[in-house]
């Protein structure tokens, strides 16, 4: 009996805290416009840096991120900043020019064309 109070107080107190944990984490999503494999890996690295970030998948494809945050420690706005400061445009937030201006060509979407690649637009 006194087994069962123990199983069953466990069982609520880890749904009580899945119900907290899934209150906190919230999906967004925001373009940015990167280019190739490199940029993902900058794109996502910066989203990652920012505190309260879970998870960051960036799709080439369709220049969305996928964003799993906390929202007590985060928002949109902080993650897009952390991102647009490593030279790309951010949902609402635009690159800073000088980053942007150290991208490789190819990352801004001229000059010649990336190899497709993860390492990028080198030839
Ligand atoms: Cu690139």
């Amino acid at each position: 009996m006194k087994r069962t109070i123990k199983v069953m107080a466990m069982a609520t107190f880890v749904f009580v805290a899945m119900g907290f944990s899934s209150l906190q984490a919230k999906e967004a999503k925001i373009k940015v416009n990167g280019v190739c494999g490199m940029c993902k890996t900058k794109i996502e690295k910066a989203a990652k840096s920012v505190k309260g970030v879970k998870t960051a998948v960036w799709n080439k494809e369709n220049q969305t991120l996928t964003l799993n945050f906390n929202e007590k420690l985060t928002d949109i706005k902080t993650i897009s900043q952390a991102i647009a400061k490593t030279g790309y445009d951010a949902g609402e937030i635009k690159a800073d020019k000088e980053a942007r201006a150290k991208l490789p060509g190819c990352c801004k979407g001229e000059g010649h064309h990336h190899n497709g690649t993860d390492k990028g637009c080198e030839k």
